[in-house]
């Protein structure tokens, strides 16, 4: 059978809400984040930097996002119902604290989900913003040669398995892990869409990972020329941060004209 996060990404496509990540929401987690000791955030990550990721975007019903341009969205086909006129999405950007008065929250008008989406992989999805939100954007990957190395994830999401939702922005670095490997953690990962879905997690020990409410956030590298690229979207796993139970993000590079083609069709 498919795990919880599976079961939960389908039900979120066929038109539940994003269950864990908006049940979770009152919850959120107050402590700041010089609040050493803690548990460690994303899952096993720190705090980010006002500003170290300006393009990351938290979306309302529940996941992140980056901005693709001034008024585009990228985020997960999970995270969002369909396509079509939607003014009901809010997107807050230009803070890491959530409640910072400074943050820049802007409504939705129209929502792309990746077509033929099924959930079962092409997990992307953009959505069009009613006013541009003036901060760096984060270009998408266009071919593979980003697809390996080390990743920064980061997100509001859960700091752990069945934790809270995250006030404050965490980031994280995990570890590329290949295609075999990861059809090799058994389960939901047989089923792994090669060419559509990118790997990454520390196999060995687990620890680090993405998590609930982390889903269609970015996760990203830089490239050679020292610019933040992304290379995948935040899409599922089995768990949080086990042993064995990779991250699964969608492999952006494979969608990279197809993201283009839709965000040209919302009008940039
Ligand atoms: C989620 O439900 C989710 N450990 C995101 C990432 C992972 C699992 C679940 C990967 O948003």
């Amino acid at each position: 059978m498919n795990t919880l996060v599976k079961t939960l990404k389908r039900a979120a496509a066929a038109g539940a809400v994003v269950l864990a990540a908006v049940s979770l929401q009152p919850n959120m987690a107050q402590a700041q984040p010089a609040d050493a000791g803690a548990a460690p955030p994303v899952v096993g990550g720190k705090p980010a930097a006002k500003g170290e990721f300006p393009f990351m975007v938290r979306l309302s019903m529940g996941c992140g996002g980056a901005l693709y341009s001034k008024t585009i969205v990228l985020t997960a086909a999970h995270c969002v119902r369909g396509s079509g006129s939607n003014t009901g999405i809010t997107a807050t950007a230009g803070v890491v604290d959530l409640q910072d008065s400074s943050a820049v929250k802007v409504k939705s008008t129209r929502v792309l989900q990746a077509p033929g989406y099924n959930g079962t992989g092409k997990d992307w999805a953009l959505i069009k913003l009613a006013q541009p939100i003036d901060l760096p954007t984060l270009q998408i990957a266009k071919s593979t040669d980003y697809d390996n190395g080390t990743f920064t994830v980061a997100g509001w999401g859960a700091d752990r398995e069945g934790g809270n939702q995250q006030r404050y922005l965490l980031k994280a670095e995990v570890p590329f892990v290949d295609d075999a490997t990861c059809k090799s953690a058994g389960g939901s990962y047989k089923d792994l869409v090669t060419a559509e879905e990118i790997c990454a997690g520390k196999m060995d020990t687990g620890g680090v990972d993405t998590c609930q409410g982390d889903s269609g956030g970015p996760m990203f590298r830089k490239d050679n020329a020292g610019a933040w690229i992304q290379v995948g979207i935040v899409s599922w796993g089995e768990g949080c941060a086990r042993p064995g139970k990779p991250g699964v993000y969608t492999e952006v590079s494979h969608f990279a004209k197809d993201i283009e083609a839709g965000a040209a069709q919302l009008g940039g």
